[in-house]
């Protein structure tokens, strides 16, 4: 197959992908990105973009033949999945053997089925996860610059108290605080003004009418409005969709040549395409990018990949539950999508969760208040090439979810004790399963940060090699990660705009 040269390659056009496109693009460097999913741009059948959450078709999973939502159950009822045609719909569950990851596909990523919550982690435990990164310049230059091409903005204090959308909010907070724990509210790259004309019956609706892990047809700043349309603005940039990068080799020049699956809308591999390019950015999300690598590594395509490449893999603690109200306690029928408060108990050195407080918009009352707890779990595991199978593992264990859920269960056995309340039993598949320990929204490491890279994620063992994306982050980062993810990323560019790409 014919190669098709470019100076710059990024593979994936999450958060890392599309930091990497505009900062090179501003540079006036040649740039193409290769993304698995889809453009997100055209109206189905129904005059919209995506699907709804309630009555998802084919746009909603990628090649499934039923949806896999994180909720299984309602009343221990299957009433929330659906049967669905295969085609390369916006959401994916990625099962191991004991952990499934959800992840974005499209162009956009994470960005286009996630809740938006835009939050900076603390710099002490920021300094902790990295403590060869200069916090004084994450937090004065590069979290600023990404929260504000992101577009983070917070709800109206005043709007959230008054308004039924958040009711289920309100009513999670005061059972907090009847624990005696602290709450606080977390910014999001939802526009809350928009939300507000929702409300208002002003606009068309889409974080009130249920849209999230489906994408939203209005409303989010996913990365399409936002750092991609600026990377495209630049006229350095290229995106291909519905190709997926199988192999990373390099050259006797020095550069890098890729492989890519061409992926038509019935999931059949219509032919391969070849790339070469000069400067390789890797920000397929933390399973993307060590995929990649590991199995680089483990074929011998790129043979000077170290030990570190594949490990300290995280689930950042991921768990979620459910708890049962008192029918006094109600949480509306309405509800928003976005989330825009959590529990943060970080500073209980014991037991160290932040909890964000989540919709569970299903129309009618049901008294339950959902929770996605982030645990400070310290358990890692990693991923090895399977040969036979020319797939990946990923070695994290139950008993490594049981360390996540034992902290989450402390947190709210102490709300449940001060309530006089219970969990939920029926909304995760099976009859006695309060805590979703089987899933994670924020894959992190892989590829972590100084270890499998240096200290700006130039890839060990080979120079201009890059990692931008969430496998720099090893495992945890004690909140919603992709502001983290954003703000290493655009710390990564700066760093080789400066030093590497000069002639
Ligand atoms: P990511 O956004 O996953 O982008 C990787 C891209 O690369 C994807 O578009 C892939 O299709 C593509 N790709 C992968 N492999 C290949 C390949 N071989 N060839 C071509 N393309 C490839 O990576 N985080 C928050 O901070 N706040 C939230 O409220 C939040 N809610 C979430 C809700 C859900 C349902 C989910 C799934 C995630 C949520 N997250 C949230 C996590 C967040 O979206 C995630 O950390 C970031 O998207 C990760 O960014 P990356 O750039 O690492």
């Amino acid at each position: 197959a014919a190669v098709e040269f470019a100076p710059a390659v990024v593979v994936g056009s999450g958060y890392g992908g599309a930091v990497a496109a505009l900062r090179l693009g501003r540079a006036g460097i040649r740039t193409l990105v290769l993304e698995m999913g889809r453009l997100w741009n055209t109206p189905g059948p129904d005059g919209k973009v995506f699907c709804s959450t309630l009555s998802p078709d084919r746009r909603s999973m990628w090649f499934r033949t039923r949806t896999e939502a994180p909720l299984a159950t309602f009343l221990w009822l299957d009433v929330v999945n659906r049967d669905i045609s295969p085609y390369p719909g916006v959401l994916d569950r990625v099962h191991f053997d004991a952990m499934s990851v959800y992840v974005g596909r499209g162009v956009g990523g994470g960005s286009l089925v996630n809740g938006g919550m835009a939050v900076t982690p603390r710099p002490d435990y920021f300094a902790e996860q990295f403590p060869a990164v200069d916090v004084d310049e994450m937090y004065g230059t590069y979290f600023p610059r990404a929260r504000a091409m992101l577009g983070v903005n917070s709800v109206d204090p005043d709007w959230f108290e008054s308004t039924e959308w958040y009711r289920f909010t309100r009513t999670s907070r005061q059972a907090a605080a009847n624990a005696g724990l602290k709450t606080a509210f977390v910014p999001n790259v939802y526009d809350f003004g928009y939300m507000e004309k929702e409300a208002a019956g002003t606009a068309a609706r889409s974080a009130l009418a249920g849209e999230v892990i489906y994408g939203n047809n209005h409303g989010k700043r996913s990365l399409d409005k936002t750092y991609l349309a600026a990377a495209l603005g630049t006229g350095n940039v290229t995106v291909h969709t519905q190709e997926r990068v199988r192999s990373v080799s390099r050259a006797a020049d020095g550069t890098y040549v890729l492989t890519a699956d061409l992926v038509d809308d019935t999931g059949a591999v219509t032919g391969t395409r070849q790339y070469g390019c000069t400067y390789l950015f890797l920000a397929g999300g933390s399973l993307g990018t060590s995929e990649l690598l590991v199995r680089a590594r483990d074929t011998g395509t790129l043979p000077d990949l170290n030990a570190e490449v594949g490990a300290g893999w995280g689930p950042n603690g991921n768990t979620m539950l459910g708890r049962a109200n008192h029918v006094w306690d109600t949480v509306g029928a309405n509800q928003a999508t976005m989330p825009v408060m959590g529990i943060d108990d970080w500073s209980n050195a014991g037991n160290p969760v932040f909890a964000e407080i989540a919709p569970l918009p299903m129309g009618f009352e049901h008294w339950v208040s959902l929770y996605l707890a982030i645990t400070k779990n310290p358990e890692r595991a990693a991923f090895t090439y399977d040969t036979a199978a020319g797939a990946v593992r990923l070695g994290w264990t139950a008993e490594q979810s049981a360390v996540s859920v034992g902290m989450a269960r402390k947190l709210f056995d102490r709300i449940n004790a001060a309530n006089a309340t219970i969990y939920r039993y029926d909304l995760f598949g099976t009859p006695s399963k309060v805590f979703a320990d089987d899933f994670t929204y924020h894959p992190l490491g892989g590829c972590v940060l100084g270890r499998a890279t240096d200290d700006y994620g130039r890839v060990k063992g080979y120079s201009r090699l890059y990692v931008t994306d969430g496998s720099l982050v090893p495992g945890n980062i004690g909140v919603n990660p992709f502001v983290t993810i954003t703000a290493l990323a655009e710390r990564t560019m700066a760093r080789v705009l400066a030093e590497d790409t000069a002639p």
